[in-house]
């Protein structure tokens, strides 16, 4: 059977063709190291690494990184590079070297002393000394003038992280051919933080990340503090609803994506047999017994809220005296940085904190805490994530929070609870999680010793929640999210014409294989209506599109709308028709991801009903439940009351996190189930499910829709097929358009018309 793993890197592959693979981080996915018994390679730990790296295996194409081991000089060849895994190599690891004065005044300095404080929003520890600015501009200038060296023409460019904020345009400015990525893996600050940092150095940062076509962050508060700070720093053109930055004449797309793990492979390891000894293992020690065990795992950091944690178990034990001798807590925690005083002195208080703990409560040989400052074996931390009743993450401010998600994976029996800091990304989508502030000291304690008391059955229902989620939603998902979402680019790069100026091509294209189309209807068949049910196909529609069918084209009617309703709405039989974006087929095929929203088919009932009762006094108001999916339209609501409809619409969404999403659409929100499936990924699906995976050597997609719901397709589509947008508002990863809904009947009945009757028309349709 295909894994996950294969499967997403096909659909990598698939959306990128030909186009040469760089990642650039400042951390390297093999290290060489001197050792006593020779060199060594070590693959750091980490899940970019572990997620990246398998990728690259597939893909090929060059890793871009700082030769930070012992013996990586020794390693590489005259060009710096080296081939990688050096078992079986796949790709080129192409070390950059970085002067000591550069990594001390670059890693030590800006980036970690600056960059990193002020992005967690801790100002009171950022130094923002020019010596800094200057290494890290420096090291900057050393990635990019690599990547401008190694990178092919037109190369797909993924940076990761804060350490190459200002790199982007360095890149640019030497190789504008490139498609530039940026990941940011940490928050964005507000605007009143953000400026504390000194003006010079903070216009380059922005500046710098401009410099990328797609820029990410985990969330899309990030992504709105970001966007925030660009419209009041530079004289840019923001449009914050869709995510476009226009600056000196480059458009930079920001949007969010959530990562998350390699669930697969956690699963695989946690029911290891090696894990399930080191389980055993942990329990024969006599600090743990078959005590309650609660655990925190993390990097020794300020952002990460230990003190406040320790503080929280202080208190905990002192007012629930019942757990003295029957609960443990276990802190694996991983020195970092250590060369930064701010951390050291963390380390030392932390340390301090846990020997006054453990000598106030400890008794008869027991200790509440015990500290693990030294690594271990990645089996004997899954076995803790196993074991353990309660999982804590206080984090003060965090990015995302992987600990969090590696924890739901290895509960593989559904006893454990997460406790979860409401600061943390992660927060956002774990809305199973027991929720805490790490600042509430008294409202942290009870929270523990309410997550060792719930009933078994509620544990259980929590967990597998997020469980659920967690496993649609992994490391792969969101890989795929960044390569759609950089293809739809490569997609918009490329001029859009008017279809009429192209015929002739698609004559050609077409002499060899059938045609599918694939066609949208509200807006592409039928003109956007001022009420839903008001948008019913025309006779010349319906017979056209029977024209075609008979013609022995297939015809997939690809709508937002229920599949039953869409059926309705076109009445033409023997259609594929897809409703729901793409989430439901009127056929007995169903897509993979079917028996999810079938799930949450109830809540979407209840949030249209909310939002019905809410909203009963806005005139023109429509809420349109579509089963699986839910529109409000507000077409013909009067403008002062747009603001209010939005607010409370997203107010109530709230409530259903993670599984509900709001997206907007052209005067409609839509509430979606948030699963890994948009309409590129339903045509894709379906195309493949039909026709088999070489379907392009079989048929010629067609795609027509005017929907930013249909540029997912457009991306999908890009370069195997005809993708056409109607009346395009702005740019589109289409490469055709036409005008409206009457040109797109035009090109259908020249579609429909036999070869003859198409020369005959001289390649240009008339009315
Ligand atoms: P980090 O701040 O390092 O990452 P996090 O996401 O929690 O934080 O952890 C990263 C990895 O380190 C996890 O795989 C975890 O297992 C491992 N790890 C942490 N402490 C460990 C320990 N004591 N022993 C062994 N392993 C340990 C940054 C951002 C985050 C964001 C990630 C990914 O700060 O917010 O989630 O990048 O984008």
């Amino acid at each position: 059977m295909i894994t996950r793993r294969e499967q997403s890197i096909n659909a990598i592959i698939a959306r990128l063709p030909d186009r040469q693979h760089v990642v650039v981080s400042n951390r390297e996915p093999y290290v060489h190291k001197r050792s006593r018994r020779g060199t060594v390679v070590e693959r750091p730990p980490g899940g970019l690494v572990a997620a990246l790296d398998p990728m690259m295996q597939a893909v090929g194409g060059v890793w871009i990184a700082w030769g930070s081991g012992s013996a990586d000089r020794e390693a590489v060849d005259a060009g710096a590079h080296v081939r990688v895994p050096p078992e079986d190599p796949r790709y080129v690891l192409r070390r950059v070297w970085l002067p000591p004065d550069v990594v001390e005044r670059s890693y030590y300095g800006f980036a970690n002393q600056a960059l990193w404080p002020l992005c967690h929003m801790a100002v009171d520890k950022a130094r923002f000394r020019r010596s800094y600015w200057q290494g890290y501009v420096e090291a900057n200038r050393i990635f990019a003038a690599a990547t401008a060296e190694e990178a092919a023409s037109g190369a797909f460019v993924w940076m990761q992280d804060y350490h190459l904020a200002v790199a982007p345009r360095q890149i640019r400015a030497a190789r504008p051919d490139l498609l530039l990525v940026h990941f940011w893996h940490i928050p964005w600050p507000v605007w009143d933080v953000f400026r504390t940092c000194p003006e010079a150095q903070r216009r380059a940062l922005l500046e710098g990340l401009l410099g990328s076509d797609l820029l990410g962050f985990h969330l899309d508060r990030f992504r709105q503090t970001f966007l925030e700070c660009v419209a009041r720093e530079l004289d840019a053109e923001v449009d914050v609803e869709n995510g476009f930055v226009d600056y000196h004449g480059h458009r930079t797309t920001v949007r969010s994506f959530p990562i998350s793990i390699d669930v697969e492979a956690f699963d695989t390891l946690v029911r290891s047999r090696e894990t399930v000894r080191w389980m055993a293992r942990w329990r024969a020690r006599p600090e743990i017994g078959d005590r309650r065990v609660a655990i925190g795992v993390d990097r020794l950091d300020y952002t990460k809220g230990i003190p406040e944690r320790l503080r929280a178990i202080d208190r905990f034990l002192r007012r629930h005296p019942y757990y003295l001798e029957r609960f443990v807590f276990v802190q694996k925690a991983a020195p970092s940085r250590t060369r930064i005083t701010a951390y050291r002195q963390l380390q030392e208080r932390v340390e301090r904190m846990i020997a006054e703990i453990n000598t106030r409560h400890g008794r008869n040989g027991w200790r509440p805490i015990l500290y693990i400052p030294e690594s271990i074996p990645p089996a004997a931390l899954a076995a803790l994530y196993r074991l353990a009743d309660v999982a804590v993450v206080s984090s003060l401010q965090d990015g995302m929070n992987l600990v969090a998600k590696e924890f739901i994976a290895c509960q593989v029996d559904e006893h454990g609870v997460l406790l979860l800091s409401e600061l943390a990304g992660a927060a956002e989508e774990m809305a199973h999680a027991v929720r805490i502030n790490p600042y509430d000291e008294e409202g942290f304690a009870e929270a523990i010793a309410q997550a060792l008391t719930l009933p078994l059955e509620e544990r259980r229902r929590r967990m597998r929640a997020m469980r659920a989620y967690l496993a649609a939603h992994d490391i792969f998902w969101w890989m795929e999210e960044v390569v759609a979402a950089a293809s739809r680019l490569i997609a918009r790069r490329v001029e859009t014409r008017h279809l009429f100026e192209d015929l002739e091509r698609i004559e050609v294209a077409r002499r060899d294989r059938s045609l599918v189309l694939f066609l949208d209807f509200d807006g592409t068949l039928v003109p956007i209506a001022p009420t839903p049910d008001a948008a019913v196909a025309t006779l010349d529609v319906q017979a056209v599109l029977r024209r075609l069918r008979s013609g022995g084209h297939e015809v997939v009617i690809v709508s937002g709308r229920a599949a039953s309703r869409i059926q309705t709405l076109v009445g033409v039989d023997d259609l594929v028709y897809m409703g729901n974006h793409g989430l439901e087929v009127q056929s007995g095929d169903q897509p993979p991801v079917r028996a999810a929203a079938e799930r949450l088919r109830g809540q979407m009932q209840a949030l249209s009903e909310a939002i019905h009762a809410r909203l009963a006094d806005v005139p023109g108001l429509a809420v349109e439940h579509k089963d699986l999916s839910s529109s409000v339209h507000y077409r013909q609501v009067d403008r002062t009351q747009v603001p209010r409809v939005r607010q409370v619409v997203s107010n109530l969404v709230d409530q259903y996190r993670p599984w509900i999403t709001l997206l907007r659409g052209k005067e409609v929100l839509e509430l979606r189930p948030n699963l890994p499936w948009d309409k590129g990924r339903a045509v894709l699906w379906w195309l493949e499910h039909r026709f088999g995976p070489q379907w392009v050597d079989r048929v010629l997609p067609v795609y027509v829709g005017d929907d930013r719901t249909d540029e997912d397709a457009f991306g999908a589509l890009a370069g195997r097929g005809i993708t056409v947008a109607v009346a395009p508002e702005g740019p589109t990863a289409a490469a055709y358009s036409l005008r409206d809904p009457a040109e797109v009947l035009d090109f259908l009945r020249w579609l429909a018309a036999g070869e003859a009757a198409r020369q005959a028309a001289q390649t240009v349709p008339i009315s």
